[in-house]
């Protein structure tokens, strides 16, 4: 009979102590986005992160999320970087533009660096639907953010050890 598969497996922790993290405040609709940040502060508190190693940087809008992500990872300083912004949809096209060019450049942002940038910015087409997500009936997004941060960053922590100690898989915690 053929032996029982038990395939190596990698997967972040939700644990945040030691973890060196970024998070970047869009000021633009901040009674939404000021509730997103405590949510995701909540969530990194929660897991056991440090003062010390959280960082909150503010920034004027959506739109501005990707530079400042882009300098953040390039210092090397970061494990994880949260983007938190909130665009409502207006009577022009402008809502189309800060949308797709602030996910395009926040994804940009990480794919160039490396590191872990989460996508935290809330794209509605009402008020409402924005409150909804920042800590009434769709839950915290900020919340769900930091989790994510934790994960990616432990998980990204991990590979580089294996890959440091050796390019062999089989060397992977099984759990
Ligand atoms: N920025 C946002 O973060 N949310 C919005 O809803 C928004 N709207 O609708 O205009 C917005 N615009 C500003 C933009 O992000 C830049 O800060 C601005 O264009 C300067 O570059």
């Amino acid at each position: 009979m053929a032996e029982k598969l038990k395939p190596a497996k990698l997967h972040g922790e939700l644990a945040a102590e030691g973890l060196r993290l970024g998070v970047m405040v869009s000021r633009f609709n901040s009674f939404i986005t000021e509730r997103l940040l405590a949510g995701a502060v909540d969530a990194l508190e929660r897991a056991g992160a440090s003062s010390e190693n959280v960082h909150v940087v503010r920034v004027p809008g959506a739109f501005e999320l990707p530079l400042i992500a882009k300098k953040l990872a390039s210092t090397g300083r970061y494990d994880a970087l949260i983007a938190i912004g909130c665009v409502l949809r207006g009577e022009t096209s402008h809502y189309d533009y800060v949308c797709s060019e602030t996910a395009r450049g926040l994804q940009l942002a990480q794919m160039d660096t490396g590191v872990p940038v989460i996508f935290c910015v809330l794209t509605c087409d009402t008020l409402e639907q924005a409150i909804d997500r920042a800590g009434l009936k769709g839950g915290n997004k900020g919340f769900e953010a930091g989790l994510a941060a934790i994960e990616m960053a432990t998980l990204s922590r991990k590979i580089r050890a294996a890959n440091e100690q050796t390019a062999n898989p089989a060397k992977l915690r099984r759990t």
